[in-house]
């Protein structure tokens, strides 16, 4: 038996893991002890991906689908088929007409996010789509105007933080996200412990807050308004920072636009009382150090970007950013700027056909998918590539989707299993999973508190006819006469030198030691020295932005908003929350990690239940403007009352590969066909789909027939 140290790639905490090996095949999948970071750590997840390497359902072989019914081919015919349709539409349709779907596990492996930022480039389309208009596009955006560039995107410095404000995150439950989060239980205590705060902005008092820290309820959708009346309570009592201004431009701007968001009025739309916004808004500047964060609840709503800009203004004006404790810029976040930018130069991302959106981080709005795809004209997509994705339960639209995506002329899903998606696919394409491929944090390295480089071999060879996504999508490219990275000649050498070879030039762009990165175990680099970003920022010459236009240009959408949110009475609104056992739409197929029963349950307040004469474990019907769910539900006096809760990743289909996760009486419902898509729906600046704070009513079912 040989015991192999890798490392968990489900999420940003990369948790170190060893693999026992016996006879080729993994037989025990545990925490790392000795991870110089994560020092044994590891959520339920992790450990349980042995399963997911193991299980019978994945994908074994490319497929071909006739109607309903899918046949084996080999690789060599399946590349040749894909790319002699793939030269064909492009021929005769032109480059738009080629979209690409990247799914969030691309944030988990290097390979898989820099070949398929080579295929778009290749391709020429302007039609890449990702998982991130469904989660994050919002930080992009504002990093990009705020601090230059949108891999610049400042961490929580949680171990040595005097206040940590934390907005729309469940930590216990989800390890945060932009932030590599292992032992966050742990962690937050620790503030606790030192004296510090530790103050959790939720409409539901989550799993974290029942365990650490202060709970402030705040109605879905409504931070940007506490945020912004915050720092008004700063600039009104000239607690800002003044020497942290002087290395801004827009402060007076920021200042003027703040004034617009009464306490009273704030407090009034999102329920948090006016004396709490003062306290929060003189305790965050008071502190020794202070870091505001916010997550996927905020991000998700129909603000995002006005919010996050909120979150990092409150950062900067108060001298948090780039100071011991408050919010950090990793120095390696700077690498993979340049990195960013190169790629998109090779780019060059255009706006989208429908709604005009600007490309956020290179990619186009999700939300905008159906509606590229049905909307006949120039530039009308007419063949997709999910890569590690699940768009038809990740994304909104519903039925509209699922009626868009089985009208294309071409779709490939290059996945581990065959997935809902997937399932409208002509063509399915099986991948390695993390114990089968040689990796390196690549995203992470501009999110680590405690920085340490880890390049780890594959841990056992592929099984069946496994592929990485890299040699998948160089062997398409030249099956299609595609020009991998838009160079020519790139895609014929990058097929004979493989992803594996290219990985030390990679991680030495990003200044990584890659001899030592390659010893068992990695190895943890220097801190970074808080201080070093702003001398950067002042030496080239372009200060922190306090007033970009174009972010400031919701301020007159918000103070709408915020006077019809302050009168009349608010709506039942629902939200999301995660679940220990699940990832998405992709860890409900593993027995272990399935309890019996029904996971997907609306949460409803007793006093909402009562009101709508709904109990505890009936089924009840679930409306929004865009559609009806029927699902089982369950009391929670931990939510704000007016608030329901329902989780994403479910409504599994039978025709996906996932025998468990479809097992009838569990898959679940889709939340995302309450959800609206097309462009009137999106966060006009980031083109962000708003899951949080959908507006919707609760009916109980007619009992008894
Ligand atoms: N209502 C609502 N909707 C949401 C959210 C929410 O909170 N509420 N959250 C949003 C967020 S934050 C995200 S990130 C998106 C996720 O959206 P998606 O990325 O579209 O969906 P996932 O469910 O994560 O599906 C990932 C797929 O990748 C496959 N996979 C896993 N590992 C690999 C690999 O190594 N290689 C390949 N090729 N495939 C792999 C899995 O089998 C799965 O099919 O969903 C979003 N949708
Ligand atoms: N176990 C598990 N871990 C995961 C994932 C998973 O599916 N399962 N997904 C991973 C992914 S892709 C991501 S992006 C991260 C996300 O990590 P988080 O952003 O921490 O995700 P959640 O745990 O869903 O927490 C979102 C919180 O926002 C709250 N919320 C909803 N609406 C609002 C609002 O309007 N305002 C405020 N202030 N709060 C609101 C919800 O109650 C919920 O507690 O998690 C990652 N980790
Ligand atoms: S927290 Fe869980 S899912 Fe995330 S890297 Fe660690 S073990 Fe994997
Ligand atoms: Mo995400």
């Amino acid at each position: 038996m040989e015991r192999v140290r890798t490392y968990c790639r489900i999420c940003e905490a990369a948790c170190g893991l060893t693999a026992d090996v016996e006879r080729g095949e993994v037989t025990r999948l545990q925490p790392d002890a000795e991870h110089p970071v994560t020092r044994g750590y590891a959520c339920v997840k992790g450990p349980a991906m042995l399963d997911v390497h193991r299980d019978p359902d994945r994908l074994a072989h490319p497929q071909r689908r006739d109607g309903g019914a899918w046949h084996d081919l080999s690789w060599r015919e399946a590349t040749r088929a894909i790319g002699e349709r793939l030269a064909a539409i492009r021929r005769t349709h032109g480059p738009d007409s080629v979209a690409v779907y990247l799914g969030n596990p691309s944030a988990f492996a290097w390979q898989m996010a820099v070949y398929t930022g080579g295929f778009v480039a290749g391709l020429q389309t302007r039609n890449f789509f990702s998982a991130s208009s469904l989660d994050c596009q919002n930080k992009f955006a504002v990093a990009e105007r705020m601090f230059g560039s949108y891999a610049i995107q400042p961490i929580p410095d949680l171990d040595r933080t005097d206040f940590f404000l934390c907005l729309g995150s469940n930590p216990v439950v989800s390890q945060m996200s932009f932030v590599a989060m292992p032992r966050p239980l742990e962690r937050l205590r620790a503030i606790v412990a030192r004296g510090g705060r530790v103050v959790m902005v939720n409409p539901r008092r989550t799993e974290t807050a029942r365990a650490v820290g202060e709970q402030v309820f705040i109605r879905p959708d409504t931070d940007a308004f506490l945020l912004m009346a915050m720092l008004r309570v700063i600039f009104d009592e000239e607690l800002a920072d003044r020497a942290a201004l002087e290395r801004t431009e827009g402060a007076d701007e920021l200042a003027r636009a703040v004034r617009q968001f009464a306490v009273a009025d704030a407090a009034a739309a999102s329920g948090v009382p006016a004396e709490t916004i003062v306290e929060l808004a003189r305790a965050f500047a008071a502190a020794p150090s202070a870091t505001a964060y916010c997550s996927t609840g905020v991000n998700m709503g129909s603000a995002g970007s006005l919010a996050f800009f909120a979150v990092q203004a409150l950062n900067v004006v108060t001298g948090n950013l780039d100071r011991a404790g408050g919010a950090l810029v990793p120095s390696r976040a700077l690498g993979l700027a340049r990195l960013a930018r190169w790629i998109d130069r090779l780019r060059a991302p255009r706006p989208s056909r429908i709604g005009n959106f600007a490309p956020v981080a290179g990619t186009l709005p999700t939300g905008v998918l159906a509606d590229e795809i049905l909307t006949p004209g120039d530039g009308q997509v007419r063949a997709l590539f999910v890569i590690a994705g699940n768009p038809l339960l990740s994304a909104p639209g519903g039925e509209r989707l699922r009626r868009a995506l089985a009208s294309l002329e071409l779709m490939v899903s290059i996945d581990l299993y065959r997935n809902e998606t997937g399932a409208l696919a002509h063509y399915t394409l099986p991948t390695t999973d993390f114990l089968e491929r040689e990796d390196f944090p690549l995203v992470q390295v501009g999110m680590q508190p405690e920085p340490y480089a880890q390049i780890t071999p594959p841990v056992v060879a592929p099984r069946g006819e496994r592929r990485t996504e890299g040699r998948i999508l160089v062997d398409l490219a030249r099956a299609a006469g595609v020009r991998m990275f838009r160079a020519p000649g790139a895609s014929w050498l990058l097929g004979r030198l493989g992803p594996e070879r290219l990985l030390p030039l990679v991680s030495r762009a990003l200044g990584w030691p890659v001899g030592e990165a390659r010893r068992p175990g990695g190895v943890r680099l220097a801190d970074d020295v808080p201080g070093e970003f702003l001398r950067a920022v002042a030496a080239g010459g372009k200060p922190i932005q306090l007033a970009p236009r174009d972010i400031l240009a919701a301020v007159p959408r918000e103070t709408a908003r915020l006077e019809r949110e302050a009168s009349g009475a608010p709506p039942l609104r629902l939200i999301g929350r995660r679940q220990r056992r699940s990832h998405n739409s992709w860890m409900h197929n593993l027995p272990r990690l399935r309890p019996d029963g029904d996971e997907c349950k609306l949460a409803i307040h007793p006093l909402d239940a009562e009101a709508r004469g709904v109990r505890a474990g009936e089924r009840v019907a679930l409306e929004s403007a865009r559609g009806r769910l029927e699902v089982p539900v369950e009391l929670d006096d931990d939510l704000m009352p007016g608030t329901v809760s329902l989780p994403h990743g479910w409504g599994h289909d039978a025709a996906a590969s996932w025998r468990v996760a479809a097992r009838a009486g569990e898959t679940g419902a889709n939340v995302n066909a309450l959800a609206a898509d097309g462009p009137d729906a999106l966060e006009p600046l980031s083109g962000m789909v708003r899951y949080s704070g959908i507006e919707v009513e609760v009916r109980p079912l007619a009992r008894g027939s």
